[in-house]
């Protein structure tokens, strides 16, 4: 595991140019804070202060004080360390809303280890590839969670690599995970590594990469942001600032931990940075949330559109009292003006829109703004630094208010992915302006409006699906020809998928495609709503496929 393989560096791509370094850093913004020191520094503040509440692997109700989740880090990050894990290796964590999520991720912080951060819904289609992309040197997951055994993926996952991660199970470790592997390496469970004395916090260059966040992507394959310690904190440190997040903060976590909204927009590190109270949801229903919003005096909650529609909607039949909430954010998704202005009269709080990726930049509606902006726009970005371009086809600036594609560049967002030159040539441009594929409208007070999109993504309700990924396993159908992957327009998600497939000889049923894709390990939000069986695909003028062609046949044909 201390191979060199596994010191395999980082993409010079994750590097800022020094002038923008310089700048940022003389601005304020880049601090010699890191990720490492993050924690010890706030059990120092914050010691007694209850820092995080949520129910364990096993189901216990726990609520950690920040001296109590610092120790805990401390002690995992021994384990980690003995199990072969240091600084600079990747660990995939694939944790669910368990205190356990925490402890591991400021453990693997505190060694100077960088987390990659796979999300409860990955199956080994894309586990697989995290751990063999990254090198990862573990892998970290809960025993059981939402009905599936997480043991008998991570024995699926190492079986299929040469060089399998050290698996980590949070919760009853009672199979041997890796046995059948080539290179067998037992699991071991977290409580094992608790026992082992207190690993003191890295020393670590500021402005290095501190960890893998993922995109939703357009491509093949998923791609991986590296976000260093100094962009990120920044906008941690800036997003508690202007969501008014405080030591009085008591932030309800619906959405899954590790996806880059709850964890950073402000999220769970922008209330534990401020000394405030996170608290766990162990499920996104609506009755979850009600009966924690009563029991913990929750004043803050984030969203994707969906579920905030099933919150308004839940709310008129509810009785538990909603009054201590404050903030309602609601990203990830476009949320719909006729929604949004029912979030204050309906739930009695603030809506805060929040348009963000996890490449970098983040756009808030500010909590003193008027109403019309609040229900109208998806906000303005966290930083006066924050540049951003709106231009036409031809890659020249719109006129003023008027719609475009989005491109950016600033002291939080990345000039590029890990290890992917290709595709860095084309999402970004030469001075390092990020392409988002999101077409937006500049409108009054340097508010964007999300107007629609250019990538090839759908946008599932705030869970992004990269056409291409779900076009490529189709294809590995021995009956498809070939495959397109498109969104429907949908009530309740905003967007659903549809899968037009060309085959050879006799079609195979649908149902069977979704399974085959199943089989293959393919997160189970990926597999195609619908599937439609076509001839052949509309061709545009230069003979690539029309996907808006495909898009139009699907709304003349489709009553959603
Ligand atoms: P990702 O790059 O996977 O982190 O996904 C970020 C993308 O999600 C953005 O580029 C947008 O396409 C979409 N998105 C996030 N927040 C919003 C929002 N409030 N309104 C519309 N789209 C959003
Ligand atoms: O959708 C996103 O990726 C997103 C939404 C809101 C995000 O990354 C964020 C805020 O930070």
């Amino acid at each position: 595991m201390t191979s060199g393989l596994r010191r395999t560096a980082l993409a010079e791509t994750a590097r800022y140019p020094e002038e923008f370094a310089e700048l940022y850093r003389g601005a304020g913004y880049w601090t010699p804070e890191t990720f490492a020191r993050f924690l010890p520094a706030r059990a120092a503040e914050f010691g007694d202060r209850v820092a995080v509440v949520g129910l364990d692997a096993r189901g216990e109700q726990r609520r950690l004080t920040y001296r109590a989740l610092d120790e805990s880090a401390a002690r995992i990050a021994a384990g980690l360390a003995e199990l072969g894990v240091h600084a600079g290796d990747r660990v995939v964590v694939q944790l669910p809303n368990i205190v356990e999520y925490t402890e591991v991720l400021f453990a693997v912080f505190r060694l100077g280890a960088l987390p990659v951060f796979a999300l409860p819904a990955h199956r080994a289609a894309e586990i697989g590839y995290f751990c063999r992309f990254t090198d990862a040197a573990a892998y970290v997951v809960a025993a059981e969670s939402g009905g599936f055994d997480y043991r008998n993926l991570a024995r699926d996952v190492c079986a299929d690599l040469d060089t399998p991660p050290a698996v980590v199970v949070a919760g009853d470790d009672d199979v041997e995970v890796t046995a059948s592997s080539p290179s067998p390496r037992s699991s071991v469970s977290l409580d094992a590594l608790r026992t082992r004395e207190a690993f003191p916090p890295a020393e670590l260059d500021p402005e290095s990469v501190a960890f893998l966040q993922l995109s939703g992507g357009t491509t093949g394959t998923p791609k991986l942001i590296p976000r260093t310690h100094s962009d990120y904190l920044y906008s941690v440190r800036e997003s508690a600032r202007i969501c008014g997040v405080g030591a009085d903060t008591r932030m309800l976590v619906v959405l899954p931990a590790a996806h880059n909204f709850p964890m950073s927009s402000p999220g769970i590190l922008g209330v534990l940075h401020s000394g405030g109270t996170v608290v766990l949801a162990p499920d996104p229903s609506p009755d979850t949330a009600f009966a924690l919003i009563e029991r913990e005096a929750i004043t803050m909650a984030s969203l994707v559109p969906p579920l905030a529609m099933a919150w308004l909607s839940a709310r008129a039949r509810s009785e538990r009292d909603l009054s201590s909430l404050q903030v309602l954010q609601v990203g990830g998704a476009k949320f719909p003006a006729e929604a949004a202005r029912r979030v204050r009269p309906e739930l009695g709080c603030t809506l805060q829109q929040v348009f963000g990726m996890a490449e970098g930049l983040v756009n808030y509606t500010r909590l003193d703004d008027d109403e019309d902006t609040i229900v109208t726009t998806q906000g303005r970005p966290i930083s006066a630094h924050d540049e951003i371009r709106v231009l036409d086809d031809d890659g020249a600036p719109v006129p003023s208010g008027g719609t475009g594609h989005l491109l950016t560049r600033g002291p939080y967002t990345i000039r590029g992915y890990y290890n992917a030159p290709e595709h860095n040539s084309t999402s970004f441009t030469p001075d390092g302006f990020y392409r988002t594929g999101d077409i937006v409208r500049l409108a009054e007070h340097g508010c964007l409006v999300v107007e629609g999109r250019a990538k090839d993504q759908i946008n599932r309700g705030g869970e992004k699906i990269a056409a291409e990924e779900v076009e490529n396993h189709l294809i590995a159908h021995p009956a498809v020809l070939d495959a397109a992957v498109v969104a429907m327009p949908d009530r309740y998600l905003g967007e659903r998928t549809c899968a037009f497939v060309v085959t050879e000889g006799e079609a195979p049923k649908a149902l069977a495609l979704k399974v085959f894709l199943r089989d293959r390990g393919l997160a189970g939000y990926k597999i195609p709503d619908k599937v439609r069986f076509v001839d052949a695909f509309p061709v545009t003028g230069v003979g690539k496929i029309s996907r808006n062609e495909l898009r139009r046949a699907l709304a003349a044909t489709f009553e959603n």
